[in-house]
C-alpha cells in the first residue's frame, strides 16, 4: 500500500516525466549508415489522438541569401502562408511546382511564382507571400539561377519534425497506440514504405534507412562580386562622383 506522500511523489514523477504519452525518436540514416539532416519525419498516431502540437511556425519565412533557399526546408501545415524574402542585392524569380496542387496563388495551377527585386543598401528586404492549402511537397527553384534548389513540405500530420545534424527528429507525448511514421528525403525519389510503431509511455527509439546517400549540401559562393552571380544587378553610380 503506496502512502499518500509516495503517491502523490509518483504522480509528480509521472507528469514530469509525461508517463502517460509516448516518446518517439526516429533517426534517418542514409544508405551507408550515416545520419541524414533535414529529411522530414511524420508521425501519424492512433485515431482518436488528442491534441495535435504545435510543431510548426505558423508564420515561416524562407530567404533567399548568397544563392539559396535558407532554410533548403521548410514544414508547413495545410493553409500556412509563406514568406519569401531576398536578402541578395540582385532579383530572384522563385517557383514552386508541386505534384499535387497544394497552392492558392494561381488557381487551377499546381504553384505559384514569384518575382522579388534584389535588396538595396540600407533599405529593407522585398518579399511575396504564397498560401498553401493543401498537403504535398512544393520543390522551390529560381527562373534566374538554375542551381537554386529547396522544398516545402505541406504535411498532413501535426506531428512533423526535420531530422537533426545528428539524424534525429524527437517526438515528445505522443500518444500510446500503434502509429505510423513516414520519412521523406528530397533525395529519396522513391518513397519509403510507411513504419509501424507501437508507441509506449518509455520512450520508443527506432531508425529508418534511406535507399541513396544525399549529396552533401554545396557551401555558399562567395558573396564579395559586385553585380552578383548573374550579373542582373547594375550597380548604382556612386554619389558625388561627378566630372567638371
Ligand atoms: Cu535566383
Amino acid at each position: 500500500m503506496m502512502t499518500k506522500s509516495a503517491l502523490l511523489a509518483f504522480a509528480a514523477f509521472a507528469a514530469a516525466t509525461g508517463a502517460l504519452a509516448g516518446n518517439v525518436q526516429i533517426q534517418v540514416l542514409d544508405r551507408d549508415g550515416k545520419p541524414v539532416p533535414d529529411a522530414v519525419v511524420v508521425v501519424y498516431p492512433p485515431v482518436g489522438a488528442g491534441t495535435a502540437p504545435t510543431l510548426m511556425a505558423p508564420s515561416p519565412v524562407i530567404e533567399q541569401e548568397k544563392m539559396r533557399f535558407v532554410p533548403a526546408v521548410t514544414v508547413v501545415v495545410p493553409g500556412t502562408t509563406v514568406r519569401f524574402t531576398n536578402q541578395d542585392r540582385w532579383d530572384h524569380h522563385v517557383r514552386g511546382n508541386s505534384a499535387t496542387p497544394v497552392a492558392s496563388a494561381a488557381p487551377g495551377a499546381s504553384g505559384f511564382e514569384l518575382r522579388l527585386a534584389g535588396k538595396a543598401d540600407g533599405k529593407p528586404a522585398n518579399f511575396a507571400d504564397a498560401k498553401l492549402d493543401a498537403a504535398g511537397v512544393v520543390l522551390l527553384g529560381c527562373h534566374l539561377h538554375g542551381s537554386m534548389r529547396g522544398h516545402i513540405f505541406v504535411t498532413d500530420s501535426a506531428w512533423t519534425l526535420k531530422t537533426d545534424d545528428n539524424g534525429i527528429a524527437r517526438f515528445a507525448s505522443v500518444p500510446e497506440g500503434a502509429a505510423q511514421v513516414r520519412v521523406w528525403h528530397a533525395e529519396q525519389l522513391v518513397d519509403l514504405p510507411r513504419k509501424a510503431v507501437q508507441v509506449l509511455a518509455t520512450p520508443v527509439l527506432d531508425t529508418v534507412q534511406l535507399s541513396v546517400v544525399p549529396r552533401v549540401r554545396r557551401a555558399p559562393p562567395p558573396s564579395s562580386a559586385p553585380g552578383g552571380p548573374m550579373g542582373s544587378y547594375s550597380q548604382a553610380q556612386p554619389p558625388g562622383q561627378h566630372t567638371h
